[in-house]
């Protein structure tokens, strides 16, 4: 248990290269725990100050990606370069979220929004994301989250996340900034404040080929707490549409203008991908591309803080 995401991270890394068990299962060689409850107090403190870790932009890009309902290949490729197809060529991703989360005919986070105003003591608040169709043989990915699981208790939007596999170093801290960041939109569709989030592992791993990045993020030290602002109140779904048009929009390269009609909020998080278009756009400028790589959670997490100042 902690209250920020860095110091999570800490224990989760420490504990695994103190006494993981070595494992070969599809992806190498790795150090596992089983059946791993992690807490994050203040889900709202879901960004890494390391030098190592802070990578928001793929973070942000894949929460995007999830709340668009959408499984291209080409929109997740835009953020993470490393994402590897399901098979060469392939142009939409399988285990993709988004569709199992907002599909077309059923939006499953407006059904647990009303579900809970319905019901608000309700044990049946669950969103599956890993289905009957991924028990098959073969398949070249399956979803490593299992279910998504919403309790309003004392006033306060908790999320229990239940995931079968969790790569530490590389999978967690993104999964932990999209789920929480879901936990925060629910609890403000819901007028609540965000409880805690829990987040339930069957195999939590570190993979042999990360483990010298592990004890550098370790070396790394202690950073200065911080944690994002606070999600404008009250039905956020028309801003979410909002900020998932100028994504797409950005990431097609049409630069649209920054939607000042939305909260500051929104608009902090649609400069940050229009600072990321920016970055590929201009392949001469190797200032602005390594900016574009050290640019993330600090200089946001700066900016943020220069704002409240005022
Ligand atoms: O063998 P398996 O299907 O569990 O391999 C998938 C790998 O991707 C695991 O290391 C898993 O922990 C990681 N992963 C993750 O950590 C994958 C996804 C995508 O569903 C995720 N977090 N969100």
């Amino acid at each position: 248990r902690a209250s920020t995401l860095d110091d999570l991270l800490n224990e989760v890394f420490r504990r695994l290269i103190a006494s993981g068990q070595e494992t070969y299962p599809s992806k190498g060689k790795a150090f596992e725990v089983t059946g791993v409850v992690l807490e994050l107090t203040n889900p709202r403190a879901r960004m890494s100050r390391t030098e190592a870790r802070a990578v928001i932009f793929s973070w942000l890009g894949e929460f995007l990606w999830y709340l668009a309902g959408n499984d291209d290949f080409s929109f997740i490729r835009y953020y993470i370069k490393d994402y590897k197809p399901d098979y060469k060529g392939a142009t939409k991703v399988m285990a993709a979220y988004g569709p199992r989360l907002r599909a077309k005919n059923k939006d499953q986070l407006k059904w647990v929004v009303d579900l809970i105003k319905k019901k608000p003591d309700t044990r049946r608040a669950v969103i599956p994301i890993y289905q009957p169709k991924d028990t098959q043989a073969n398949l070249p990915e399956v979803p490593c989250t299992c279910t998504l699981q919403f309790l309003l208790r004392g006033r306060r939007l908790e999320l229990i996340t239940h995931m079968r596999s969790n790569d530490a170093y590389v999978g967690l801290p993104g999964d932990i900034f999209a789920f929480t960041m879901i936990q925060e939109i629910i609890a403000m569709a819901l007028n609540v404040e965000p409880g805690r989030y829990k987040h339930l592992v069957g195999s939590l791993h570190l993979y042999d080929a990360d483990r010298r990045k592990a004890e550098r993020y370790l070396a790394e030290g202690f950073q200065k707490k911080v944690a994002m602002p606070i999600m404008p109140l009250g039905d956020p779904f028309p801003q979410i549409e909002t900020i998932l048009r100028f994504e797409r929009a950005t990431r097609l390269g049409r630069h649209p203008r920054i939607p000042t009609d939305l909260p500051v909020y929104w608009q902090d998080l649609a400069r940050l991908l229009s600072i990321f278009r920016a970055g590929k756009d201009d392949a001469s400028a190797a200032m602005l591309r390594n900016m574009r790589k050290r640019m993330h959670s600090d200089a946001y997490i700066a900016y943020i803080e220069m704002r409240q100042q005022k």
